[in-house]
């Protein structure tokens, strides 16, 4: 067995589960190896099987790791009761975030009573949140990627230009410094789209004066980076000079203050206080940040609504998002991925922050 199937074989122990259905794609890549798209991966305290179908048979064999056992079915769920391997009396955990109703519905009739299922996606969740260096490497590797794209594009960027032109030449950077794809949907929003959180980039065309903002990323063995800046193209003015100063401070200081111990509360609040202090609390509109690893957005939330027991470890990959969006005006908004260490954080993105005018 992998690292990291021996890491979720022990806290099945650990929470008195006899084993765990894995339904989310990325988990599945993660814990097995296998990227495709469709199967269940089924893991005991002891062992574990990748069920796919046909269309993955040579790849899922090529691509497993070590003791993953691969069943070729399309009924995954009435192949593990048949093949016995979820038996009468097992409580096992599963990915109650990730599995639709139908899927829900499916493991009832076919495990009858026989078996008691529990929610237990935390298992997962918890385990991805915590990098190993080499997992660290990885985000670095696509952080340094974006950095450059973000470089390359101030080299580009004119006004007259369309936000899905310079979206699709993010996008093209990326791939050309080595990304596998894009992280998610690139927003460009610029004017007064940049006071919409989530832009996603769309036909209007830039013009000069305007604040945009950029926010991607890329991803190096399928570990994503995430990145937002936000620049001016010629003179912005002072209003926005002012905001972007007052998030950069949100920023910088969220980057100082965090490290492991700290609650993601805590952290949200750090970075919160000093946008409500100077009197723009209203419009910082959603959480500080939030875990990056297999997937843009993982455990754990860096929000005011997170619960006050969840802490940041060290080994966790988290963003630093702060922004202010003033609708009708414009938005600002900074972001960087770090490494939460024992008294402090180390960054991976080295894109500057400073204001760019260009
Ligand atoms: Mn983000």
């Amino acid at each position: 067995m992998s690292t990291r199937l021996k890491k979720l074989s022990s806290s099945l122990k650990k929470n008195n589960l006899d084993g765990i259905i894995v339904s989310h794609l990325p988990d599945i890549h993660y814990l097995s190896g296998f990227s495709g798209s469709a199967g269940t991966l089924f893991v005991t305290r002891k062992n574990a099987y990748l069920l796919t179908d046909g269309r993955y048979e040579t790849q899922a064999a090529a691509q497993v790791n070590d003791g993953v056992e691969v069943l070729i079915d399309r009924a995954h769920y009435t192949r593990l009761k048949d093949e016995k391997l979820v038996r009468k009396g097992m409580t096992l955990g599963f990915q109650s975030q990730y599995v639709s109703v139908a899927q829900y519905e499916g493991m009832k009739r076919i495990f009858k009573k026989k078996v008691k299922l529990e929610a237990g996606g935390r298992l997962i969740s918890e385990l991805t949140a915590v990098k190993t260096e080499e997992e660290v490497g990885y985000i670095k590797r696509a952080a340094n990627m974006a950095a450059r794209v973000f470089r390359d594009v101030l080299e580009i960027v004119k006004p007259g230009m369309r936000e899905n032109e310079l979206a699709a030449e993010i996008s093209w950077l990326g791939r050309s410094h080595g990304s596998e794809g894009d992280a998610f949907g690139i927003i460009v929003a610029s004017g007064q789209r940049s006071a919409l959180p989530h832009g996603r980039a769309s036909t209007k065309k830039l013009k000069s004066g305007e604040l945009i903002t950029l926010d991607f990323g890329c991803i190096y063995k399928g570990f994503n980076s995430d990145m937002t800046r936000t620049f001016a193209l010629g003179e912005p003015g002072d209003e926005a000079r002012k905001i972007y100063d007052i998030v950069y401070k949100a920023e910088r200081v969220g980057v100082e203050q965090a490290r492991a111990g700290m609650s993601a509360k805590e952290l949200d609040a750090v970075c919160r206080d000093i946008i409500e202090d100077a009197g723009y609390g209203e419009a910082f509109s959603h959480s500080t940040g939030h875990g990056l690893g297999i997937e843009v957005h993982e455990f754990p939330g860096i929000s005011h609504r997170s619960p006050d027991e969840v802490k940041l470890r060290e080994g966790m990959v988290v963003t630093i998002e702060p922004g202010i969006y003033l609708p009708g005006k414009f938005g600002v908004r900074i972001e960087d991925d770090v490494l939460i260490e024992n008294g402090g954080c180390r960054e991976l993105t080295s894109a500057s922050r400073k204001l760019m005018v260009v």
